[in-house]
């Protein structure tokens, strides 16, 4: 495979087409589905860069599955990714964060080998205040008998993962994915309208500057992760204190610590004892990219990938990002979430 450098002029496609290579039996299916995310991803991207203009901000009357109040773009971006994936012939199945069950590929669409799961546009609930918001997207196998995604072909563990991605909306829009040959960012050209390749082989740093977590929720925290977050911040002395850097956008934390080094921390607490992220739709995506970078992913005593789904929209403890900080999270909260989450 080339070796690009940042300096190169890569398209996201050229770039896809170059991995498919690495791949002799590949037939295109998987990057076809890499390309049309790609598309959906612009077309997003239009719809947030607009919608301080628009009269579309606001929140929609529609609640969604999690009994949030829908940001319209929330629905938008939804209906986007569905009316771009569900008559490509590569899948047979999807699931949304935003929607309760599965969604069926039409019968007069042709259905494929692969399933995606997506959450069309996490930290939507920032978007009146133009805090950058993302679409995270996960790629599986069809394991199932028959042409029909089922349920148990959207909970396999995260390590079943074919590919998986994200897209930040911010000051420039980011595609960053993986295919399991390590994790590469491109940047939207808005003048051309290209993904170029902008960050090749991201490898996140082992120990991180930042620490992202929301402390209004330290009272409802066990004692272990009280305990975790006074070590992050320096204060019981045993390493420099991490800065904290909290967005309350998971991808853009996310991604500010895949390039510059942190952690992301969403504990457990005694209001969300299972944490609040899912595991399908955002835990496991990001954690196959963090690894592919040479980060790592736990949900305080076990690998995230790891992780068997028993639904569709289970919910995680995540500690995310640099390898020592998360391996600070396993030592210091070792069997606690075990307890906590009834593993
Ligand atoms: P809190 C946004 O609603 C979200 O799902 C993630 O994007 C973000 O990391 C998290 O919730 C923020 O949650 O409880 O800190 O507001």
């Amino acid at each position: 495979m080339v070796k690009h450098t940042a300096t190169s002029v890569v398209t996201i496609e050229r770039f896809i087409i170059e991995q498919e290579r690495l791949y002799p039996h590949a037939t295109g299916d998987l990057s076809a589905i890499l390309y049309d995310l790609g598309v959906a991803a612009k077309m997003i991207a239009n719809k947030v860069r607009s919608a301080g203009l628009a009269d579309i901000l606001g929140s929609a009357e529609k609640e969604n599955i999690q009994g949030e109040v829908q940001q319209k773009l929330d629905i938008i971006a939804n209906e986007i990714i569905v009316k771009a994936m569900d008559h490509g012939g590569r899948l047979c199945g999807m699931g949304s964060e935003e929607e309760e069950d599965m969604i069926h590929i039409p019968d007069r669409f042709k259905r494929g080998k692969y399933v995606l799961l997506f959450d069309p546009l996490d930290g939507s609930s920032n978007i009146d205040v133009n805090v950058p918001v993302g679409t995270i997207f996960s790629v599986l196998h069809k394991v199932s008998e028959g042409e029909r995604a089922v349920l148990a072909d959207m909970l396999q563990p995260g390590y079943e993962q074919v590919a998986a991605g994200y897209v930040i909306y911010g000051a420039s829009t980011m595609l960053v994915y993986t295919t399991g040959q390590g994790a590469h960012g491109f940047t939207l050209d808005p003048s051309i309208g290209e993904f170029l390749l902008s960050h090749p082989h991201i490898r996140i740093p082992e120990t991180g500057r930042y620490l992202s977590v929301n402390d209004s929720y330290s009272q409802m925290w066990n004692e272990p992760t009280r305990a975790l977050m006074r070590y992050y911040r320096g204060l019981d002395g045993t390493r420099e204190a991490m800065s904290v850097r909290y967005v309350g956008s998971l991808v853009a934390d996310f991604h500010r610590n895949l390039l510059g080094g942190g952690l992301f921390a969403y504990p457990a607490n005694t209001s969300n004892p299972q944490g609040k992220l899912r595991l399908q739709y955002e835990a496991n995506p990001l954690a196959f990219i963090v690894e592919q970078a040479g980060g790592a992913a736990t949900d305080g005593h076990r690998r995230i990938v790891d992780l068997k789904p028993t639904s569709l929209h289970q919910r995680t403890p995540l500690f995310i990002g640099s390898l020592h900080d998360v391996e600070a999270a396993k030592r210091i909260l070792g069997d606690s979430v075990a307890e906590e989450v009834g593993a």
